[in-house]
């Protein structure tokens, strides 16, 4: 699949985003196949760990916001989709890794804050962005987010949606490891490698385990930021926040 490169080498699936120019925002068909992937990933015996990671400058921008359509493209359905793919990276019974190569926003983030270690370049930078365009987080980010740094610092970051470095995020809790740029992709390599060469059973029992004790809320997340944010992306502010995006302006909200 163009737009998500796929291999797998010495016990690893490499998933890479690729649309550097679009900083990786996602499109369905690469949410879809990122689920397939992630599902198929189960019952594959040349597979140990997942490394979910990005091309070019960034992790991943979120949703797509490219296109006259944008607002249109978004809905109930596309909300289910983000969060099964969440669901099918916490669920998975093999480590899943982000290789966090620069900056994550909105549902990109959700996606990293799902995984299971995040290994960041020093340049690295994680940010909401959701209420920036009149949308609340989603694809599980009202609990990851809240589990991984509180709910003082989670209603910060969301609300104001402030840009948190690498070294912020590690000091935060939101990211497991931080690398000189230069030494991010064998410090990567080498963590990947412990994984893969680590006891499956034991790491199936353990991941399940941590993700039951802290993220218990899970499900509850997903169905209220469906039916919240089903509604928002219908409203006027939505509207405003992805046309200002696509104009380079600051959105001006009224509340409607
Ligand atoms: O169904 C549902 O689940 C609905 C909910 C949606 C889930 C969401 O994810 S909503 C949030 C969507 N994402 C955002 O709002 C983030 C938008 N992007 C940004 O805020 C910034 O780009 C970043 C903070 C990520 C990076 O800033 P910076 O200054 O490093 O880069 P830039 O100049 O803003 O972007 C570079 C290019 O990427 C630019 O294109 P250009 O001008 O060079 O042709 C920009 O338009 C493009 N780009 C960035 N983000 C997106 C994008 N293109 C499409 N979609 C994007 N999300």
């Amino acid at each position: 699949m163009r737009d998500l490169k796929v291999r797998v080498e010495a016990g690893v699936l490499w998933l890479t985003l690729h649309r550097p120019e679009q900083l990786n925002a996602l499109t369905d068909v690469m949410v879809e196949e990122a689920i397939s992937q992630l599902r198929r990933a189960t019952g594959r015996d040349d597979v140990r760990v997942v490394v979910l990671t990005g091309s070019g400058r960034a992790f991943s921008a979120g949703a797509d916001l490219g296109g006259a359509d944008a607002q249109e493209r978004y809905d109930a359905a596309s909300v289910d989709a983000a969060n099964y793919l969440i669901r099918s990276v916490t669920e998975l019974d093999k480590p899943v890794v982000c290789g966090l190569n620069g900056v994550a926003a909105g549902v990109g983030m959700s996606v990293a804050l799902a995984c299971d270690l995040v290994v960041a370049t020093e340049s690295a930078a994680l940010t909401v962005a959701f209420t920036e365009i009149g949308l609340m987080p989603d694809g599980g980010a009202t609990a990851t987010l809240a589990a991984a740094v509180g709910r003082v610092r989670a209603m910060r970051l969301a609300l104001l949606s402030d840009v948190v470095t690498a070294q912020e995020a590690y000091a935060a809790g939101l990211v497991s490891h931080v690398f000189l740029d230069e030494d991010y992709q064998e410090e990567l390599g080498k963590i990947v490698q412990r994984l893969a060469a680590g006891p499956p059973l034991a790491f199936a029992a353990t991941k399940k385990a941590i993700n039951a004790a802290t993220l218990g809320g899970l499900p509850d997340a997903f169905a209220r930021e469906r039916t919240g944010q089903a509604v928002l992306l219908r409203t006027e502010d939505a509207a405003e926040g992805i046309k200002a995006f696509a104009e380079k302006r600051r959105p001006e909200f009224g509340g409607q």
